[in-house]
């Protein structure tokens, strides 16, 4: 009875002209049914697969946890919750960046790969928090920005172009389909974030990269595309593959 006093208690909160808030709650039904989806399903594969679909999950199941605090934040607080944004984000990120590793470990990647992906993702969203949250004022948020920024085009780059392309291509099939997804969703896909980042801090971008959204609305919207989006990219590869073999 008490947990259901609390939980009318903040879902009242939710103004019926409060989008950002409303997207927080949407957000965390679709993280929450997304890794029903996947764990659920997980069982149906091959082995080789079901780390893969687990680790898919597990990426929405942690954001899913998060949304809930975030969701709740907002509704209490009234400002971006950027503290369980970037928690969740150095959970999740570095998840996907083992994600790239599962799927090409069938071509022989090594962990060397991984280890370096994870560690350029974290150098993107410690720099990035530093540009929302530390230093605020000034050319900070610029700076830090354009750092953060640096450590994403390397991430692309190396999925592209680098080690991890050769490793899909060798693969081939379905591997390599799903690899090259993975890939527009990081080129594409993770753009969304800098776009959030820049309507929501101050900068010499103030008047260009203005879209008239809230910050969070579009990292919302980043995270229900790339985290559900991702994991069904990885799902659809282990669908192909298994039939494939059947
Ligand atoms: C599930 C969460 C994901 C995929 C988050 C991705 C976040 C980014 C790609 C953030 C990138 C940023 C920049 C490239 C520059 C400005 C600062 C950030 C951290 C917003």
């Amino acid at each position: 009875m008490k947990i259901l006093t609390i939980l009318l208690a903040d879902v009242s909160k939710i103004a019926t002209d409060d989008y950002v808030g409303f997207t927080f709650f949407v957000g965390c039904m679709a993280m929450m049914a997304a890794s029903a989806f996947f764990f659920l399903s997980m069982n149906s594969f091959d082995k080789k697969w079901r780390t893969s679909i687990l680790v898919s999950g597990l990426i929405t199941f942690i954001a899913a946890v998060h949304y809930w605090y975030m969701r709740d934040y907002w509704a209490a607080v009234g400002e971006s919750p950027t503290f369980f944004r970037y928690v969740d984000w150095v959970l999740t990120v570095p998840l996907m960046c083992v994600e790239f590793y599962l799927i090409l470990k069938v071509a022989g990647a090594k962990k060397a790969m991984m280890w370096k992906l994870i560690f350029l993702s974290v150098v993107m969203l410690v720099t990035g928090y530093f540009g929302e949250a530390v230093y605020t004022t000034g050319n900070g948020p610029a700076v830090w920005g354009l750092i953060s920024g640096l450590a994403y085009f390397a991430i692309a780059y190396m999925i592209w172009f680098g080690e991890a392309k050769q490793l899909a291509e060798q693969a081939g099939g379905a591997v390599l389909k799903a690899h090259k997804t993975l890939c527009w969703f990081v080129l594409v896909g993770w753009a969304i974030y800098p776009l959030g980042y820049m309507a929501g801090t101050e900068g010499w971008y103030d008047g260009i990269a203005n879209l008239g959204l809230n910050m969070d609305v579009i990292y919302n919207i980043g995270d229900a595309v790339n985290k559900i989006g991702f994991g069904l990219v990885v799902y659809g590869a282990a669908v192909a593959a298994s039939s494939d073999e059947a």
